[in-house]
């Protein structure tokens, strides 16, 4: 009998829907998750006119087979159980794995959506911070718990969190090791970007993604490389990358269409679809 993947891909028209899928250990990600990841997104660049990811958790079940909104997770850490007898250079090697895959994720040339449809806890966390926009189900939680196992974050979490929601909030979640922050806590302060009951939240992310699907892809790549280079650099050089991006769309059949279409009032089935180029 073939092994169970523990990380899942479906394309969806132009989106591909990538699934953690380890629901009885919580999605929690081990060694095995980070290489089944990177494959999945070495078959995703080889499909077809992909514009968008999802990257989800698999759904858990409970002995009657429901689902319980409440006891959900996206990706309830790295796998504690293979961690528990690291030593400094198996540390050190778990956390390079896990940091390659996460900024490949960040640097990826088309935006990636987290729909966090429950924990989203240490490298959860740390995975959905690699994504370009983030969804919660209202019944999702969030924290950095490291400190309470005796450890530090080690995929990024002390830099992206900070970045994301300013030194002082991502502190306290950091040193308090509290792993129950609500979605609305979330929201509030900016680490996610919108927050739905968990039966809509697949549906929401999937709108969303379509939305960016039908602007112009190459547009869109460069603005998510404008952004996560520019902001990394100080204001003159950020803006001097950006007006490169600018500049490289004026080589695009797309850039050519979707103004003409504009100048000459096309719209609807007359207005030439984005393709890429
Ligand atoms: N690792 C391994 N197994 C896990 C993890 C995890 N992170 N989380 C849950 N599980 C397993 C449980 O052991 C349990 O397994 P079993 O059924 O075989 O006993 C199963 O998932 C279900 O879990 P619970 O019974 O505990 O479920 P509850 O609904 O009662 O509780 C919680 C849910 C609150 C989420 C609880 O499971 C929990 O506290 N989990 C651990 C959360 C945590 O501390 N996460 C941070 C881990 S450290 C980390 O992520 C460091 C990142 C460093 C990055 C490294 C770079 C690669």
């Amino acid at each position: 009998m073939s092994e169970e993947k523990q990380v899942l891909v479906e394309q969806q028209g132009q989106v591909a829907v990538i699934t953690i899928n380890r629901p009885k250990a919580l999605n929690a990600l081990n060694t095995s998750v980070y290489h089944e990841l990177d494959a999945i997104l070495d078959e995703i660049e080889q499909m077809e006119d992909v514009r968008c990811i999802i990257l989800t958790g698999s759904a858990r079940v409970d002995k009657e087979g429901n689902i319980v909104p409440q006891k959900q997770s996206f990706v309830a850490g790295a796998d504690i159980a293979q961690m528990k007898d690291l030593d400094v250079a198996g540390g050190k090697f778990f956390g390079n794995d896990g940091n390659a895959i996460c900024r490949r994720l960040e640097n990826f040339p088309v935006p990636v959506i987290a729909a966090i449809n429950g924990f989203c806890l240490g490298g959860g966390c740390e995975l959905a911070m690699c994504c370009d926009i983030r969804l919660a189900s209202e019944h999702a939680s969030f924290g950095q718990p490291e400190v309470g196992l005796g450890i530090t974050p080690g995929c990024g979490g002390t830099q992206r969190l900070a970045r994301l929601v300013g030194m002082g909030k991502a502190k306290e979640m950091i040193y308090t090791a509290r792993g129950n922050y609500t979605a609305q806590d979330a929201l509030d302060m900016g680490l996610v970007n919108y927050v739905y009951p968990y039966e809509q939240l697949m549906d929401e992310a999937m709108k969303l993604a379509k939305q960016i699907c039908k602007q112009a892809p190459v547009a869109v790549a460069l603005c998510k490389e404008a952004i996560n280079v520019g902001c990394q650099m100080d204001l003159d050089s950020a803006l001097k990358y950006e007006a490169n991006c600018f500049a490289q769309c004026f080589a695009t059949e797309d850039q050519k269409n979707g103004m003409t279409d504009f100048v000459e009032k096309k719209k609807g089935p007359d207005k030439h679809p984005f393709l890429g180029k």
